[in-house]
């Protein structure tokens, strides 16, 4: 079964004033699209083709040598964004406010506050040098935020670790909300101003699915 690019969970211009909707036809339409065709002709006609996607890229030190590299920033670009997509909702029908239950408990017990833990995160997003992502991650009950370069995502694990160099302690967790700060998801309505399209994600967030990529990340 070949991967295949899913379908936003909203119109492209549903995220409007936040994230415009011609970045969105874009980013999906073309990057995310581009992703999950260089993962099909990296992997076709392997026993990886057949697998689901998280779990190739836990597993990335048995892809094999020549494929590696392709798969790391190719199906990490098509895993990093089926997670985005439904981590956003409209402002007001579904996308902003704080999150509630136990997720809302775990971020206090981790991080003291909701304002602590989207100050650590607005951080990791905005102090990621280039391309990349912040994510919050769950591993043994405990919450943490990170950031990856490029494509990679903590549940790579070892291989972006670079052999303990790493001092997030995210690597090989769980993400339950990342944040895309690749320059296409933002630079057409926010050009370099990378921090007002940091600001505005949080108009955005869908706290739902983040309880439940938290629930089933914990179950
Ligand atoms: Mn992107």
């Amino acid at each position: 079964m070949p991967f295949t690019l899913p379908d936003l969970p909203y119109a492209f211009d549903a995220l409007e004033p936040h994230i415009d909707a011609r970045t969105m036809e874009i980013h999906h339409g073309k990057h995310h699209a581009g992703y999950v065709a260089k993962s099909n002709a990296a992997l076709d006609g392997t026993k990886f083709a057949d697998m689901a996607p998280a779990d190739v890229l836990r597993s990335l030190g048995d892809v094999p040598d020549d494929k590696r590299t392709a798969v790391r920033n190719n199906l990490g670009g098509h895993y990093n964004h089926s997670l985005f997509w439904p981590c956003l909702a409209p402002a007001g029908k579904g996308g902003g406010g704080a999150p509630a239950g136990a997720l809302a408990a775990a971020i206090d017990a981790s991080f003291s506050s909701f304002d602590g833990f989207k100050s650590a995160f607005s951080d990791a997003a905005a102090n990621r040098f280039g391309s990349g992502w912040a994510w919050l991650t769950v591993k043994d009950g405990v919450l943490r935020v990170c950031s990856t370069a490029n494509q990679d995502n903590p549940i790579m694990g070892e291989i972006i670790c670079a052999g303990g160099a790493c001092s997030c302690q995210a690597c090989g967790g769980t993400p339950i909300l990342g944040l895309d700060v690749w320059e296409h998801a933002y630079y057409l309505h926010y050009q370099n101003r990378r921090p007002d399209y940091i600001a505005a994600f949080w108009n955005i967030v869908n706290w739902d699915q983040v309880a439940k990529n938290y629930a089933s990340a914990t179950g």
